[in-house]
């Protein structure tokens, strides 16, 4: 176009390119809808039915059998499919229903295969069943906010990520309040059953459901969701039964394509520590999947640290007759220490430089640290149901909230307070930095758990790394090495001869990375062991290429820190993750349409090929335990945490020393391909799940 031309703005965007160019439609979304997951065998009958299997057993909480009476005798349901029914069968698995499905919690990929599954199996059985969908999570079933469910709406999200169609919210239903308004609106909406699809907390609320509805004939069942991977589901031997929630596996390869990327900017320039904060409010199996999928240098697992023992302590401790209690669980110091050891170590071998993964939850899994948070939720649920108001607004600042803990240690008369908070607390707290201290006392979310998505972990743990850094620095052990080769080249262009200095100079001359050393760390101490191998008079200036490499050796850490959470929540299904939903969705109808009720939707066998996967129902009110919440306990499905005698741990612990790579050459990294949905993906589960069958193979 010429300078002075003027743009037709109004034909330029009627141009077929531009139209296209902002297009919301793409050809990859145009792929994604179009794609029609595979049925697992069963699905393909016109009809199914429940198996119970009785082999399967439980170790049941007494307080779940007396708050859940109704639904703890649920048995493991398997499904099967029939070609034929008998005519009354037949007429019960076809009759019309009106199902509602809510989304609970944080969004996870693959819910709308969830909708699109449950769809596609109820309008087969009966094109008149209806299916409604309930507005901004647990809240759309309180206020009674939905829509109709159609099929134009079903195929606009299908193989989508998000829960975009209906959208999500974190409400519990906690009040005999609440569960009234949410029976009415089920009730006036003529509900035969309602879809819970959540984590733990959320399958607890369908639990509770599943109980108060049953009279009004309104079946509940769950469906096990959520990017934490912590909803697993397994019996009193072991067996599984669920081996992962949705959404896992597409959040862990949407992170791992990003930490892989910074292994590859890493290993180029060299610059950079990345410290990569990955999402999961407690468990860590993100950030050993994302180890698995990327080979990053270091990541931590906070069940692997809450088992550490120190045997220095536990020595020490054994020779004065005493016990060490602290020698148990690692302290925050400790941890920050163990991370410094391995910047140290590869910046030894010239590599100031790393990944370092760290999940979100990791401090859930620090003693001291556990502490706190149970001490300052305990006080925190005793001032709230001692006074009117709640704590969070009677103390909206920071100041106003540590003045009531201040005035805690005072005032030792305070009854169920009694020394919960001491001088000693006191005193540790106010050791922290700030934004810790506020990340601490933020406000639990609705379910009681502590927000760690919150509060900044890394900024915490890389503080205390920073700091002991700069003492190893001045101390002289937190070197960076030089390349022999460049050192020689470097000496003998300004006509110095380098084993003649190496000698004075470094701590092993002869090896490939030369380490200057410890008693070095100025210019004056440089000069000092110079003059002292003769090879410098008093007077005389430090020769300019023994600066130089000098000034090359001390290292400068630098990071750069970065989150992975929303992101892969948001991201779309990996196809694992849109063929586990569909089929999810698909068993959640033959549950409902076989009368099931209390029961989560599973797929067994999930680590295996596709043809193998067998759906199931599962009871959820047996996988209940009691759970301290808010202060109090609490009756919650019990989360998965790493198991660290795992196949898929121990491989990672096996691993740590290669991946860490504090040795010359290039690092271990791996490349996961990006999330894709057409042609031979090598990622066709997690890695976790496939390493852990090695277990139940008899591999392990
Ligand atoms: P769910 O357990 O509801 O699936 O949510 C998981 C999660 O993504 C955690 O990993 C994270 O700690 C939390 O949600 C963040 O929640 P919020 O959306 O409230 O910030």
């Amino acid at each position: 176009m010429k300078p002075d031309q003027q743009l037709d703005l109004q034909a330029l965007m009627a141009n077929p390119t531009v139209k296209n160019a902002i297009s919301n439609i793409n050809p990859g979304l145009v792929e994604r809808r179009a794609f029609r997951p595979p049925r697992c065998a069963v699905f393909q009958s016109a009809y199914t039915s429940l198996r119970d299997v009785d082999h399967y057993r439980f170790d049941i909480d007494p307080e779940a059998r007396r708050q859940l009476p109704r639904i703890i005798e649920n048995r493991v349901q398997t499904i099967v499919g029939e070609e034929h029914l008998d005519d009354g069968q037949a007429a019960r698995f076809t009759r019309p229903r009106t199902i509602g499905i809510v989304f609970s919690g944080g969004p996870a990929p693959g819910g709308h295969n969830v909708i699109a599954g449950l769809f596609d199996a109820a309008k087969q059985a009966n094109p008149e069943n209806r299916l409604v969908g309930f507005l901004m999570g647990p809240d759309g079933i309180i206020e009674s906010e939905y829509i109709e469910i159609t099929a134009e709406l079903v195929d606009e999200y299908r193989n989508l990520g998000g829960f975009t169609m209906i959208r999500t919210g974190r409400t519990k239903i906690d009040t005999q309040e609440k569960m009234a308004l949410s029976r009415q609106t089920c009730r006036d909406l003529g509900l035969d059953a309602l879809v819970v699809v959540g984590g733990d907390d959320s399958n607890t609320n369908a639990a509770f459901l599943a109980q108060e509805m049953m009279d009004d004939g309104i079946q509940v069942v769950g469906v096990p969701k959520t990017i934490d991977g912590d909803v697993q589901v397994r019996d009193i031997e072991g067996r599984v039964l669920c081996a992962i929630s949705f959404g896992f596996h597409s959040a862990a390869r949407a992170f791992s394509q990003d930490i892989s990327n910074l292994c590859t900017d890493c290993s180029s320039d060299r610059k950079y520590w990345h410290i990569c904060k990955v999402m999961g409010r407690s468990a860590s199996h993100l950030a050993l999947e994302v180890a698995l999928q990327t080979h990053a240098n270091m990541t931590l697992i906070g069940e692997d640290l809450a088992d550490y023992v120190d045997p220095r302590r536990i020595a020490a401790a054994r020779v004065s007759g005493t016990t060490d209690f602290t020698a148990y669980g690692i302290t925050l110091r400790h941890l920050s220490r163990v991370i410094c050891d391995a910047i140290v170590r590869r910046a030894a071998v010239g590599k100031n430089c790393g990944v370092l993964v760290i999940p979100e939850g990791v401090l859930e899994f620090i003693n001291e640290i556990q502490v706190f948070i149970v001490k300052l939720n305990t006080i925190i649920a005793d001032y709230n149901n001692t006074h009117d108001r709640d704590f969070h607004t009677s103390h909206p600042r920071l100041e106003d909230k540590l003045e009531y803990l201040r005035r805690l240690v005072k005032d030792i008369s305070s009854s169920a307070k009694q020394g919960i908070w001491n001088a000693r607390d006191d005193e540790l707290f106010n050791d922290i930095p700030v934004f810790f201290q506020e990340g601490l006392l933020t406000e639990r979310d609705s379910h009681g758990n502590f927000q760690f998505s919150l509060v900044e972990t890394d900024k915490v743990l890389m503080g205390l790394v920073k700091d002991y850094l700069k003492i190893l620095r001045e101390k002289g052990l937190y070197k960076l090495g030089i390349e022999k080769n460049y050192y020689d080249k470097t000496m003998l262009k300004g006509g110095l001869d380098p084993s003649t200095y190496a000698k004075v100079l470094f701590n092993d001359p002869d090896s490939d990375h030369l380490l200057v050393r410890k008693s070095i760390i100025s210019l004056k101490t440089l000069r000092q062991a110079l003059v002292k191998g003769a090879l410098l008079a008093e007077e005389a200036s430090l020769p300019g290429p023994v600066v130089k490499l000098y000034n090359k050796s001390i290292p400068n850490f630098k990071t750069q820190t970065h989150f992975y959470g929303y992101d892969g929540r948001g991201s779309h299904p990996t196809r694992f993750d849109c063929n586990y939903t569909y089929n999810l969705g698909l068993t959640v109808f033959s549950l409902i349409a076989n009368g099931a009720t209390g029961q989560m939707a599973a797929i067994h066998n999930l680590e295996k090929d596709f043809a193998e996967w067998e759906p199931m129902g599962v009871p959820i009110a047996p996988l209940m335990h009691l759970e301290e919440r808010k202060g109090k306990l609490a009756l919650v499905l019990e989360k998965s945490l790493v198991e660290t005698n795992s196949v898929a741990f121990q491989v990672v612990k096996a691993c740590r020393e290669e991946w860490l790579k504090a040795a010359p050459g290039e690092d271990n990294y791996r490349r996961p391909a990006p999330i894709r949905f057409d042609g031979q993906s090598e990622d066709e589960r997690p890695l976790t799940l496939e390493l852990n069958a090695l277990a139940e193979k008899g591999g392990a």
